[in-house]
């Protein structure tokens, strides 16, 4: 721990004893940090939302929702090196370089937690501007994976507890009967022999990434989706078996001490030294995505959302209270993101079912504390909006690149019902399609563009966001 960690934890502790805001706006000893995490599950739109949030910080003539970019008292934002030296940065410059090229691309997939620190020029405006001269603010943005967090579930329980419920998972999901079927041919009782660990957790990976591409999402352990540099070491090397007392030196007993060693040298560290530290969390949510996948997407979606937002309940369990000890994540923003495949006239209904999806969520993960909020935006705007005449008269649409054929087309994705309930009824009551609606999504190619000075990419919403997430501290 530096001085600056530990100055950091006094100031917070003086806040909270106070009881006023955790994080004094005037530090006596160093400048406020915020730290901003954004997650969601894979391809929700993570590296896209960063890249457009924080070009748009840096150029804010797009970002007027944000007062104190409106407002003039943020006088400068610039790139900063981030503080913690181990992390991977976020390749901001690359993946902007991308998506502003004169031929954009989407970034490729990212499969690692990665930062980057983006530090604030602020001068007060208003009543308080001769009071105080131009502070520091930075904002320590934090990109992981959604899935990681779902690994919360496993410090709870034990390998045979862990085994049991996988494996019941199994049946009937895609590639789960193959394992299933390798389980019933491995004695597990024999010593341990690697190629048959590495025969299982390969199967057992095999039958995740089956089922998650379905749009199954309690896929855990995490990292076995994900497994970053820790592909193929034996810490992911295991897999769930039927309960029995292994003897020592055996292959279940080998798997029961790496499922612990996962729990204790995977999972708790991220959330000791990553997830405890964050103060303001965004979810993104492909919601139109899951709507498109149908109704299980939908249904599963909810679930997953749920478990993600488990995690920010500080009362969740002993190792989360004790690592938050006494602190918690401040604000979560859900936002729905891709809102550019709707026209702004069908916006609401998309908000509707993302803030139905935050309650339900929220009722489930008996969760209190944060302050919440569900938002539709779109960090890179790929289309504009069109009305055409159709059959039934006048339709709304949007027109973009198609990623596939690189054509121009109008689009209309289906009409999102005004009562959220139409939707998220019949997937929980496990309907197999939508019946008389029928609602499409088209990929997009990022835009060319031309931007003005001192102008971000286009977004719909961003700055919406990024007042409810960290105006009140600038
Ligand atoms: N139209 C539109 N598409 C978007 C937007 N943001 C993301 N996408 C699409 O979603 C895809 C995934 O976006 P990413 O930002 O790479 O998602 P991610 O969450 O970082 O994904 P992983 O790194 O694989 O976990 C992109 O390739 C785009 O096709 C947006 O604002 N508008
Ligand atoms: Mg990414």
């Amino acid at each position: 721990m530096g001085l600056f960690d530990i100055t950091e934890g006094i100031l917070r502790g003086v806040g909270q004893a106070a009881g006023a805001v955790t994080r004094p706006i005037t530090a006596p000893f160093s400048d406020p940090v915020i730290r901003l995490g954004v997650t969601g599950l894979s391809r929700a739109g993570k590296t896209v939302f960063i890249t457009s949030l924080v070009a748009n910080l840096m150029d804010r003539g797009r970002m007027p929702q944000l007062r104190a970019a409106a407002s003039g008292a943020i006088q400068m934002a610039y790139l900063q090196p981030q503080p913690d030296d181990t992390l991977p940065r976020f390749d901001y410059e690359a993946y902007l370089a991308q998506l502003t090229a004169t031929d954009p691309k989407w970034p490729d997939g990212t499969r690692q937690i990665s930062e980057l620190r983006l530090s604030f020029k602020v001068q007060p405006t208003g009543f308080m501007a001769g009071l105080q001269g131009v502070r520091t603010v930075h904002l320590d943005i934090v990109d992981y994976p959604g899935e990681w967090l779902l690994d919360l579930g496993l410090l709870d329980q034990t390998y045979a507890e862990w085994s049991k419920g996988a494996l019941a998972r199994c049946a009937g999901r895609p590639l789960g009967d193959e394992y299933l079927a390798l389980v019933a041919q491995t004695d597990a009782a024999k010593p341990l022999e690697e190629l048959a660990a590495k025969a299982l957790a390969q199967a057992y990976t095999a039958h995740l990434n089956a089922s998650r591409a379905q749009g199954y999402s309690d896929c855990t352990p995490g990292r076995f989706l994900l497994p970053g540099d820790l592909a193929g070491s034996p810490v992911l090397t295991f897999a769930p078996l039927p309960a029995a007392d292994f003897a020592r030196g055996s292959l279940g007993r080998e798997m029961g001490r790496r499922f612990e060693s996962y729990k204790k040298n995977v999972v708790q560290p991220f959330f000791r030294d990553h997830f405890a530290r964050i103060d303001r969390q965004v979810v993104l949510v492909d919601v139109l995505g899951a709507i498109h996948n149908g109704p299980r997407a939908v249904d599963d979606l909810r679930t997953a959302m749920a478990d993600i937002l488990g995690a920010f309940n500080p009362g969740r369990n002993s190792f989360i209270s004790r690592i938050f000890s006494g602190r918690r994540v401040e604000k979560i923003l859900f936002a729905a993101t891709k809102a550019d495949h709707l026209h702004h006239t069908q916006h609401p209904q998309l908000t509707a079912i993302t803030q139905a999806l935050l309650r339900e969520a929220k009722d489930r993960a008996d969760f209190a504390g944060a302050q919440t909020q569900a938002m539709s935006i779109a960090a890179l705007r790929t289309t504009v909006e069109e009305t055409v005449d159709h059959r039934d008269g006048p339709l709304d649409v949007v027109r973009g690149r198609l990623l596939d054929t690189g054509k121009q087309a109008a689009f209309y994705p289906g009409a999102l019902p005004t009562d959220p309930q139409h939707l998220l009824a019949p997937a929980r009551a496990g309907a197999a399609d939508w019946g008389s609606g029928d609602y499409k999504i088209m990929r997009f190619a990022p835009a060319p563009l031309t931007l003005r000075p001192g102008e971000g990419p286009p977004h719909i919403r961003l700055d919406k966001a990024a007042e409810f997430l960290i105006g009140d501290l600038l």
